[in-house]
């Protein structure tokens, strides 16, 4: 059976009608959907179990931290980190680079250099301008070359001794394009960089194992993976958050506590000041629960096929442009195109006058934008819920848009 008629039923959402059609949900690089088995585990933490986490030693305190503390060690395993102390949950992906930007920068001096991409995400880019200002330290960029993927020979031009940090996409959110990570962080480390990798459009898709990335710090957001908002995920290197200063603090992130000075937590927690996101993580382990019944290696093939069917069938369709890396190229679950003679917001509007959803314009991504030449595009993405009638009608529809001008 197609993945998508095993679990399309789990999806209640996918039962809503959108303007008096069924709804067509192609925006999941945004946010997916839940399936039922992980609103049911949220909804019965709240029921039954909910109380504050490592602070409480009554009955539903220790419930509740002991499911938050096994979402951690579901993590660790579905990730292939070496140990639960690497596995420090965030708010998201965004929050994740945040953290490390915020403590990697108390580390950076005037001349040292951070490497990042001409495909990143905002979220990939303004933390570490955050952590260059007034720090006499520059930000670097890799190009890309035609076909959308990273030149890897200015890559490592621009590998050099003042490279501190290099920071990168696992997974484009807008060209798809899967990046190197192993080639690239290997070469980083050698020259002495400390390698973040973004794994916000990675993680729902591809089966990952930290051992084989070899980067230092790997970060991604619950929502994007079936699971709830509001929780990510920081991998770390133990020996690398073990030497990583905290550069946000409070609450139960110590382990003791004068009124000048402090000392910090064991690992993960002392990345983890304030109450956490518990309801989440509970929310998250089932997430990771449907994905690996459905194994991740049929997931990853599942949406490579869809990819490469919108890639195929939308650069057919007379007047549209498809980014990224052409159809035969292994590629992420996102495709990105545009309408001559449209705006991407019109796009959006007009396909969800059919029930279909896609997103449209920058994709938090302006400088790809500009590499890509437009203002915007109109972006389908897909998950395990997508199925290839779900792209045909998205082809469909766009061709009739462009019939209709
Ligand atoms: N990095 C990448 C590659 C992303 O695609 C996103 C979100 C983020 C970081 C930020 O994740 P967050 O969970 O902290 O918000 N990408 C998108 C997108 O493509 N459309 O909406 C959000």
């Amino acid at each position: 059976m197609r993945l998508d008629e095993q679990t399309r039923a789990d999806f209640p959402i996918l039962e809503r009608i959108v303007n008096g059609h069924r709804l067509v949900y192609l925006d999941s690089a945004a946010s997916s959907q839940k399936p039922r088995t992980v609103i049911e585990a949220m909804s019965q933490y709240y029921a039954r179990s909910h109380a504050n986490v490592h602070r409480s030693i009554h009955t539903l305190g220790e419930e509740a931290t002991e499911l938050y503390e096994a979402a951690r060690e579901r993590v660790q395993r579905f990730i292939g980190a070496a140990s639960r102390e690497e596995v420090v949950f965030t708010h998201g992906t965004t929050d994740g680079i945040d953290l490390l930007a915020g403590a990697l920068g108390r580390t950076l001096r005037a001349g040292d250099e951070i490497l990042i991409t001409d495909m990143e995400h905002h979220s990939n880019i303004i933390p570490w301008q955050m952590a260059a200002r007034d720090r006499g330290v520059a930000i670097r960029s890799v190009p890309l070359r035609p076909d959308g993927t990273l030149d890897l020979d200015a890559f490592e031009r621009l590998l050099g001794p003042r490279t501190r940090i290099v920071a990168f996409a696992h997974v484009s959110n807008v060209l798809g394009t899967i990046n190197p990570v192993a080639r690239m962080a290997a070469r980083a480390r050698q020259a002495g960089a400390v390698v973040v990798v973004d794994g916000a459009q990675a993680a729902p898709h591809l089966s990952l194992n930290m051992s084989l990335l070899d980067c230092d710090y790997y970060v991604f957001s619950a929502h994007k993976m079936l699971g709830p908002t509001g929780i990510g995920v920081l991998w770390g290197r133990r020996a690398l958050l073990e030497a990583l200063e905290p550069a946000r603090g409070g609450s139960e992130m110590i382990k003791e506590v004068w009124i000048d000075h402090a000392r910090w937590n064991d690992l993960p927690w002392r990345f983890e000041p304030g109450t956490p996101p518990i309801a989440e993580a509970v929310g998250l382990m089932a997430a990771i629960e449907y994905l690996e019944k459905l194994g991740m290696d049929r997931v990853a093939e599942h949406e490579r096929a869809l990819a490469r069917q919108a890639v195929e069938q939308l650069a057919a369709v007379p007047g549209v442009t498809v980014y990224g890396p052409p159809a035969a190229v292994e590629r992420g679950a996102v495709v990105a195109f545009s309408v001559e003679g449209l705006h991407p917001h019109d796009i959006a509007a007009l396909l969800d006058q059919e029930g279909i959803a896609v997103r449209a314009g920058h994709h938090c991504a302006q400088p790809l934008m500009r590499w890509c030449g437009v203002v915007g595009t109109a972006r389908a993405s897909f998950s395990v819920y997508s199925s290839p009638e779900d792209v045909s009608l998205l082809s469909h529809a766009v061709g009739a848009l462009r019939s209709q001008l």
